[in-house]
């Protein structure tokens, strides 16, 4: 009878094999699936948005179709796509001008001479004033600054995916981050696009209604073209119940002056602008200032 021990012994290594085979590849996948994850973690600013795509594309309808029918030509599957190009793939602290140019070339802003509302500090009062003056625009009434508006993008430099983990934060992070690079682009052409009187509404409940380290300050105002534009209007509206803590004798409505008058664009200040005041009183009836 021949002896089974050698052939037993060969099972048992086999079997050991396999085990140890399938080991390894659950360690390496492990690994991986872990720093994949720590990875999209990395970030100290909030993920992107969920459902992002779809939402930039029900906008794109939305503005295209209704708000503004007269561009209801815009392909909005190629805006979504380009959108998307622009940060997919890719390192989300290498963003650059470059990166949006399809998207860019796809939509060009168009707004009226004497239109353009620029803010800093004073969204909601801005948009209300856009909202019922409708011939009038801020970037948030132009179909890129409408699509983007709240929302929140990044990729990773190894992926596909979105990540809706985390994305850089702007100060913490990298100030070359998708978003930031996008909102300064957007800002740039809007500026660059105004012509005749502008508008902007700043807000006179803070220490520096004008801040040069605002996209207004850093941005907008330096890529007004004088050649277009010939004044800029200030509005500085106080919050209703709030102290003034600026207003347009204050310095940085002086240091706005300075800059704006350097650049051959003449200056008007106003506080407390009456429109502005009506909107909050809307807001806030009952409030002592509004009787
Ligand atoms: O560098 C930035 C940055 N700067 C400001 N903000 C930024 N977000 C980044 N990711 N990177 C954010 O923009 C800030 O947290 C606010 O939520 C918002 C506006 O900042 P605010 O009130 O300080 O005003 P800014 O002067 O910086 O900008 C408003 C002007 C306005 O005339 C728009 O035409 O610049 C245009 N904009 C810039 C940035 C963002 C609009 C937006 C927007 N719709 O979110």
């Amino acid at each position: 009878m021949a002896d089974s021990r050698p052939k037993k012994a060969k099972i048992c290594l086999c079997i050991f094999l396999c085990l140890l085979v399938v080991g390894v590849i659950a360690v390496v996948v492990g690994v991986r699936m872990w720093r994949h994850s720590s990875e999209h973690m990395k970030w100290n600013g909030t993920g992107s948005t969920a459902h992002f795509q779809e939402i930039v594309l029900e906008r794109c309808y939305n503005y295209t179709q209704l708000v503004q029918p007269e561009l209801r030509d815009r392909d909005c599957q190629k805006i979504r796509e380009a959108f998307r190009n622009a940060f997919i793939s890719k390192d989300p602290c290498s963003a650059t001008e470059e990166d949006y140019h399809p998207l860019m070339k796809l939509v060009n802003p168009t707004v009226p001479c004497d239109k353009t509302v620029f803010w800093s500090k004073t969204k909601e009062l801005a948009h209300q004033y856009t909202k019922v003056q409708r011939e009038m625009f801020t970037l948030e009434d132009t179909l890129l600054g409408y699509i983007a508006d709240d929302l929140n993008w990044c990729g990773d430099a190894g992926s596909y995916e979105m990540n809706y983990q985390s994305c850089p934060h702007w100060k913490k992070d990298c100030s070359n981050n998708f978003v930031s690079v996008f909102w300064d682009l957007v800002s740039k052409r809007f500026a660059e696009n105004a012509c005749g009187v502008v508008q902007v509404v700043l807000n006179g409940s803070i220490s520096n209604a004008f801040d040069r380290k605002s996209t207004f300050g850093r941005v907008e105002v330096h890529n007004l073209n004088p050649m277009k534009v010939h004044t800029l209007q200030a509005w500085v509206i106080h919050d209703l119940g709030k102290f003034p803590s600026d207003s347009c004798s204050g310095s940085s409505i002086n240091d706005l002056k300075w800059i704006i008058m350097q650049r051959n664009i003449k200056f008007t200040c106003q506080d407390n602008y009456s429109s502005g005041k009506f909107l909050q009183c809307v807001k806030k009836p009952e409030d002592s200032s509004c009787r």
